[in-house]
């Protein structure tokens, strides 16, 4: 795990979101979706008071991976797909910290899909941002799994011949306890979504609307504005109803943004008797004799 929190560990000093900058530019495409969560992030960690070394991000291998050398938290760059049990184990291992995932569409839903499906269930207290191109962007433009039906891609000349996933009626499939989809082009709402989805106790999942202005010339910023709409602004729409958030889900045509769904149920993390009273990382284990166990086994 790399420590690239800085020397700046007091926390007596006003955060800026410059504060989260390392000394890494960043290195994505210029207007890529990448920018907008990467700004989002900040902003959310200084309305939230959470200093670069109260949160851990775990990221996949994609564009969306490359944030680990230009976000100033805890880091750990994983394996492609294996995102979810990374960040399970460190959360296990220490509760304390804030502990936030982040990949690519082809990371969650495609090489990684298994895990995606029993993090949702296990509602394990960490929070999973998907960077949703609906396309591989780092591996320079094949089709991912939510790749629309027809696109044209490196991968696909002739047109994408399956139906897409949707990340969010997987999610509420799967039983995720916080369900929500932002706009990387609107940083504010984005920043509202993520504040929610880390005070979430459980499983918070979001599936972020980024264009990938070099490898997507179909789902661009256009595209998405001309589709999206709020979900708070509409008068009836009840965030504790999880058919409403299915439906919502499934919309065609346009394209809801903020909190689908979030309800409240015990976490996994309370059910585990060895880390009530502290985390596992505090654990004094130097005079604990493990040689009958390991005796065992040999
Ligand atoms: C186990 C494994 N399989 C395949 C790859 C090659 N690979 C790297 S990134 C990637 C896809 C990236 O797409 P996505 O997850 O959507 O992220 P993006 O680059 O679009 O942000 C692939 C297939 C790899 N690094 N490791
Ligand atoms: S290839 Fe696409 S996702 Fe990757 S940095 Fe460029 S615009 Fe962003
Ligand atoms: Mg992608």
């Amino acid at each position: 795990m790399v420590d690239n929190s800085s020397k700046k560990l007091k926390s007596e000093y006003d955060l800026v979101p410059g504060d989260f900058n390392t000394s890494r530019r960043p290195t994505w495409c210029t207007g890529c979706g990448n920018f907008g969560i990467w700004n989002a992030l900040k902003k959310t960690f200084v309305r939230m008071s959470l200093y670069p070394h109260q949160v851990l991000i775990v990221y996949g291998i994609g564009c969306s991976g490359n944030g680990a050398n230009f976000l100033k938290t805890y880091s750990f760059h994983a394996l492609h797909g294996r995102t979810l049990p990374v960040a399970t184990g460190a959360r296990l291992s220490n509760h304390k910290l804030t502990v936030i995932a982040e990949g690519g569409d082809g990371d969650g839903v495609g090489i990684g899909g298994n895990h995606f499906i029993h993090t949702c269930r296990r509602n394990i207290n960490i929070t999973y941002i998907m960077h949703d191109n609906r396309v591989y962007g780092l591996t320079t433009g094949q089709a991912s799994p939510t790749s629309d039906r027809g696109f044209k891609t490196r991968s696909t000349p002739d047109g994408v011949l399956e139906n897409p996933v949707e990340p969010l009626t997987l999610a509420l499939a799967s039983g995720a306890t916080f369900v929500a989809r932002g706009f990387s082009g609107d940083v504010n709402h984005l920043t509202d979504i993520f504040q929610k989805a880390i005070k979430h106790r459980g499983f918070s999942f979001i599936d972020v609307l980024q264009p990938c202005v070099t490898f997507n010339k179909q789902n661009t910023y256009d595209f998405y504005r001309q589709g999206i709409y709020k979900l708070e602004e509409e008068k009836n729409y009840n965030c504790g109803n999880i058919e409403m958030a299915f439906r919502k889900s499934l919309e065609v045509g346009r394209l809801p943004v903020g909190v689908f769904y979030q309800t409240d149920k015990p976490i996994y993390e309370d059910g585990l008797k060895q880390i009530e009273r502290k985390p596992l990382v505090d654990h004094i284990i130097s005079e604990i004799d493990i040689s009958k166990l390991l005796n065992r086994y040999s």
